[in-house]
């Protein structure tokens, strides 16, 4: 059983604290396993307090000494906290701790992380390190001075002095505990500065272990895009003198925001031809842009309670999605995007997990770092400035940052700088934040003498603890097009308010064909009778690049069902229109890849789910290989050519269209490899000077079962390479066939490289196989049942990470009765594990339930 019994923490009970903190003065004394912590922190009580208590948070910290005013304390302590009596007058508090980084493998607070020292403090870390209180209502101004051996001593802020062993911070800026951090270690900067709008010089470095200094060129110019563009779009400088990243190989999450010292994955921010595919070159661009933006949307403007995470995280989400837009195509962004919406953040709203864009309830705020949070926190906002129009937008998001900069804020907060800006009453919008589960939109036509009428019907199924939900308002963009293709109704946002409700387009010479839901203008289910001739039709003439995508994405997925549930061959009108498509030169290469890239095996289960059938991962597999084979085989005569032309010649450059057409020749490479036995693939391989097309290479032969040498080569090529080799250990068990996966990780489990602590590792290897839908669930449970060791195994060290990845079994319900039995049996073995953590214990609860 897990001690002491978790406690649920509700938004209804917030209470402020009851003091003000004036100020934080702290000192470290670093060494690895004694580390001293010295705090100096001026209190003035507040006359109007509701909770007058003294509680500081403090976890695993030993307490050598407190005092109040000089004078020694003794404070009640428990394993939360402390409480002390205090003067009814501001007061000083000092306590001296001491703390074990060498011995935190939870990755929270302060720890090690290949002889370095860092923190994580979001979003309850900072307890971890010295008596506070650890809530993000509570923000002050940090003074801090490390001293340790290390050439490298950094904090938040701007430095202030520094001598021999020791170096001095100032964080000029109130900031909440979470943002804190230090970090020291032998480290080597990549330097760079910006002057920003208004003149002010920022240095900026990026800090890496040596020989990592090659590889932090792309992340520093993302990082001054991401200080222009925030600077041209929002209006949003920089406010410090320097601006730090520091990598870090053992970090649960992306990356952190702190304030004026932002920590990353090493995999968030590392960058070189030879180790980075494209995908990775992007997704640092955007991280650093992430957690460049939380600046302002966390940072200046933060949350008053955890409850309000998306206030920062869905913002920040949208923002960075904008920016990735700018600088890449936004049609390609928005698709991806969409993918990766439905993948994670539908099967979370749609399973036992669900729970509110603003939760009311938690046990353990780690688990709430979700794609509900992040994504569909990001959805709600794109749903507002599309409601209210973007100039609306602009002058609402100014006026949000000129009332509460340096502010703790609420949900209502935001919505009220919309309401008062725009004069819109935005209660029955506020439902997205409070009303989990997706909704879905149906929707039925009718045409005659020239008027067409479309008619919405919303409904949202029931989630955990929420029954019954209202209507809410939903954007739905229509556009109409004509039975020649030409549009002649122009993208319209409808206003669906009301659970079923009416529009007319009138002055119509024949019934149009709808575009619906254009831009995927809210992340709902549309569900709606149509034929795949309709379908293909979209797919040929839609102006709208996403539902252009989603019409070829509906198709292949329609052809799948047929092939999964009566046996049927590959829809040939599909097939048709995809090689024309994949053969038009005058399309996007990264769109044609996009239309060429499956719908995923687990989207397909779910729908199937949902149409009441009970999916088969081994039949939903076996569906898309044929599919892919049937594909690879009508195109036989044009495959050699679309690769030739496809390929991308000359030095590598990560820009998006190079990176778009080197996806698309990637698949082609795969449906090639089905034909020609691998001859191309291994050809590609050995003349590979970039890791994108090193990667795809090695892909496509490991799929065909045929990359055995070049695997070899490739782990000794890249052994040295710790982010490279999480990408030996997860392409091998991606590609493994379904009967081989688990077997596969099994043993990988047991190689010399994989370490338990790490978790990219981790994540690559068990991450990889519950990836593997067909190979995770295969029949017998062989899958199931080495995740459950190793989450067991790793509970005990990070519970963070154990608990994340819990979710992989979230959608068990679907599955036939011999898997849900199967899984069952694995999560009670989890929860019944002795000293289960809190969050684990939450996560395997809220999944059982
Ligand atoms: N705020 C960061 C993500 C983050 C969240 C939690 C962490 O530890 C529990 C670490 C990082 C972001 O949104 O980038
Ligand atoms: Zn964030």
């Amino acid at each position: 059983m897990t001690e002491p019994a978790p406690q649920t923490i509700y938004l209804k009970d917030y209470t402020p604290f009851g003091y003000q903190v004036d100020s934080v003065h702290l000192t470290f004394h670093l060494s690895p396993t004694t580390t001293r912590v010295v705090s100096r922190i001026e209190f003035t009580p507040l006359p109007d307090a509701t909770d007058k208590r003294f509680f500081l948070h403090g976890e695993q910290l030993k307490l050598i000494a407190a005092k109040i005013d000089g004078q020694p304390v003794s404070p009640e302590v428990t394993p939360q906290g402390l409480t002390c009596d205090t003067p009814d007058a501001p007061f000083v508090w000092e306590a001296e701790v001491e703390i074990d980084p060498a011995g935190n493998t939870a990755l929270e607070g302060l720890y090690m992380s290949n002889g370095m020292y860092c923190t994580q403090c979001e979003a309850e870390g900072f307890r971890k390190i010295t008596y506070y209180p650890d809530r993000p209502d509570v923000m002050s101004i940090f003074t801090v001075r490390i001293e340790g051996d290390e050439k490298v001593l950094l904090s938040n802020g701007n430095p202030t002095d520094n001598g021999d062993g020791w170096a001095e911070w100032h964080d000029p800026w109130p900031k909440p505990a979470y943002l804190f951090a230090l970090v020291a270690g032998d480290l080597i900067n990549h330097p760079d500065s910006f002057t920003t709008a208004s003149g002010k010089d920022v240095e900026l470095n990026i800090w890496v272990r040596p020989g990592d200094e090659g590889k932090c060129a792309f992340g520093m110019e993302a990082l001054k895009k991401s200080m222009t563009w925030d600077e041209e779009v929002y209006g949003l400088e920089y406010d410090l003198d320097i601006f730090n990243i520091v990598a870090v190989d053992d970090f649960n999450m992306g990356a952190m925001e702190n304030k004026g010292l932002n920590v990353f994955n090493s995999s968030c921010v590392l960058a070189s031809p030879e180790t980075s595919t494209d995908a990775n070159f992007e997704r640092i661009e955007a991280i650093i842009a992430h957690e460049y933006f939380h600046n302002w949307t966390g940072n200046r403007i933060t949350c008053r309670d955890w409850f309000q995470l998306c206030l920062k995280e869905g913002l920040t989400v949208f923002r960075d999605s904008q920016f990735t837009s700018d600088m890449r195509s936004a049609s390609v962004k928005r698709i991806s995007d969409v993918i990766d919406l439905r993948g994670r953040q539908f099967a979370e709203d749609n399973g036992p997990l669900a729970h509110q864009v603003r939760p009311d309830s938690f046990q353990e705020i780690n688990n709430f770092y979700t794609a509900t949070i992040y994504e569909k926190g990001a959805e709600v906002i794109g749903m507002l400035k599309r409601l209210v129009g973007d100039e609306a937008y602009a002058k609402a998001v100014a006026l949000y940052f000129t009332r509460h900069d340096g502010q703790a804020c609420t949900i209502e907060d935001w919505l009220q700088v919309f309401e008062d800006s725009t004069g819109r009453d935005l209660s029955q919008f506020k439902l997205w934040y409070s009303q989990a589960g997706t909704p879905r939109i149906t929707a039925t036509e009718a045409y005659a003498d020239g008027t067409y009428t479309l008619t919405l019907e919303q409904s949202t199924p029931p989630t955990p603890g929420q029954p019954d939900k209202d209507p809410r308002v939903i954007p739905v963009a229509v556009g109409l097009l004509g039975q020649n293709g030409d549009e002649v109704q122009a993208t319209q946002v409808l206003e669906l308010t009301e659970s079923k409700q009416s529009f007319t387009f009138e002055g119509l010479s024949t019934k149009p064909v709808p575009s619906i839901l254009r831009e995927f203008s809210a992340p709902v289910i549309l569900q709606r009778e149509t034929t795949n001739a309709e379908r293909a039709f979209l797919l040929a003439h839609d102006s709208d690049p996403f539902n252009r995508w989603e019409a070829g994405n509906a198709l292949a997925k329609e052809s799948r069902i047929a092939m999964v549930l009566d046996g049927a061959a590959p829809d040939t009108d599909y097939l048709d229109a995809l090689t024309k498509l994949v053969r038009d030169d005058s399309l996007d290469p990264a769109f044609r890849s996009l239309v060429l890239s499956p719908p995923s095996q687990s989207d397909l289960a779910q729908t199937l789910f949902e149409r009441g059938h009970t999916p088969d991962p081994q039949a939903i597999y076996n569906a898309a290989e044929t599919f892919t084979q049937t594909l690879a085989e009508a195109l036989t005569d044009s495959l050699p050519r679309l690769y030739a032309d496809t390929t991308v010649q000359g030095d590598y450059s990560p820009d998006a269209a190079s990176a778009g057409k080197r996806d698309l020749n990637a698949r082609i490479l795969s449906l090639l490899t089905r034909l020609d036995g691998g001859d191309q693939a291994a050809r590609q391989y050995a003349a590979a000077d970039n890791m994108t097309v090193q990667n795809a290479a090695l892909a496509s032969l490991l799929k065909a079962e045929k990359g055995t040498s070049q695997s070899q080569a490739f782990f000794e090529q890249w052994k040295g390479d710790r982010l490279v080799m999480d990408k030996w250990f997860g392409l091998q068990i991606a590609c493994a066939a379904p009967a081989k996966a688990a077997g596969l990780a099994e043993s990988l489990t047991n190689h010399a490289l994989f370490d338990m602590k790490n978790p990219n590792r981790f994540r690559a290897v068990m991450g990889a196989l519950a990836m593997n839908q067909a190979g995770f669930h295969y029949a017998g449970g062989a899958g199931y049942q080495l995740l459950a060791d190793k989450l067991i195994a790793l509970d005990a060290l990070n519970p963070q990470t154990t608990a994340r990845m819990c979710s992989v079994f979230q959608s068990w319900k679907r599955y036939d009765q011999p898997r849900q039995d199967l899984i069952r049996s694995q999560l009670d073995r989890i929860a019944a594990t002795e000293n289960l953590s809190r969050d684990t214990n939450e996560m395997v609860t809220r999944i059982l339930n």
